[in-house]
């Protein structure tokens, strides 16, 4: 066995702003990301394949467990394999909305004004399927992740932050089960669907439901 290398490290410093600039910029971005909703009426318009790029960058960057980075973000555009991808996930959801669902889930949904029905699956030029690597494949040995619920977690929180600055409307969008996903879009056994999410611009007669998020004094403590 080859000695393990020692841990490499290199110096490291993020700019540092005046109290009252980091007021102001953390009062911008509350301004900005609170404006962000998620959007079921999306305009066919497409949108440059290179900002989706960069924004999937982006989301590499995030944190993950043993940094091992697990998760593929697939990009879809073809309109045939949107098509394949809204005929199965309507049929999981028909199935959910008609005979899975609890009547308290239902009542959950209710505000949301959603059905089975996914036409913008179609209608939007962008899909990204994110797949979470439960484990990695290294020459033919299996190599455990940890932490990948989270990890992909966050870098899907850093992909919406990403787009919506970008001026891109999403839908986290997890049509369940959602094991057809790995099968239209040929992924290896050790990725797993975590979530489908349509890009695009918001239709002009788009409308989200009329939802209020918590407060402040609702959401933090202080001890
Ligand atoms: N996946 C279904 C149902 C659904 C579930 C939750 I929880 C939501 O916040 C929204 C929808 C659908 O997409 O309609």
């Amino acid at each position: 066995m080859n000695p393990r290398p020692p841990p490499r490290f290199v110096p490291y410093s993020l700019e540092r702003f005046p109290d009252e600039a980091m007021r102001a910029r953390s009062r911008a971005f509350h301004a900005e990301i609170s404006g962000r909703r998620s959007v079921r009426h999306f305009s066919a318009e497409p949108v440059p394949l290179d900002v989706i790029d960069e924004c999937i960058a982006a989301a590499g960057s995030a944190p993950s467990g043993a940094n091992r980075q697990p998760w593929t973000f697939v990009v879809v555009t073809d309109p045939e394999l949107k098509r394949r991808i809204r005929e199965a996930a309507e049929a999981e959801e028909r199935e959910l909305y008609e005979h899975r669902i609890s009547d308290e889930w239902r009542e959950a949904l209710e505000p949301l004004g959603t059905t089975w029905e996914k036409p913008f699956l179609e209608t939007v030029p962008v899909l990204i399927a994110l797949f979470r690597h439960v484990y990695d494949l290294e020459e033919g040995r299996k190599k455990t992740n940890y932490y990948t619920q989270e990890s992909v977690g966050i870098a899907l929180g850093f992909l919406i932050v990403a787009l919506h600055r970008a001026g891109l409307a999403t839908l986290t969008h997890t049509p369940s089960p959602m094991g057809f996903l790995g099968e239209v879009l040929g992924r290896p056994s050790n990725e797993k669907p975590y979530v489908l999410l349509p890009v695009g611009h918001p239709a002009p007669d788009c409308v989200v439901p009329d939802l209020r998020k918590k407060a402040l004094d609702e959401i933090r403590v202080r001890r």
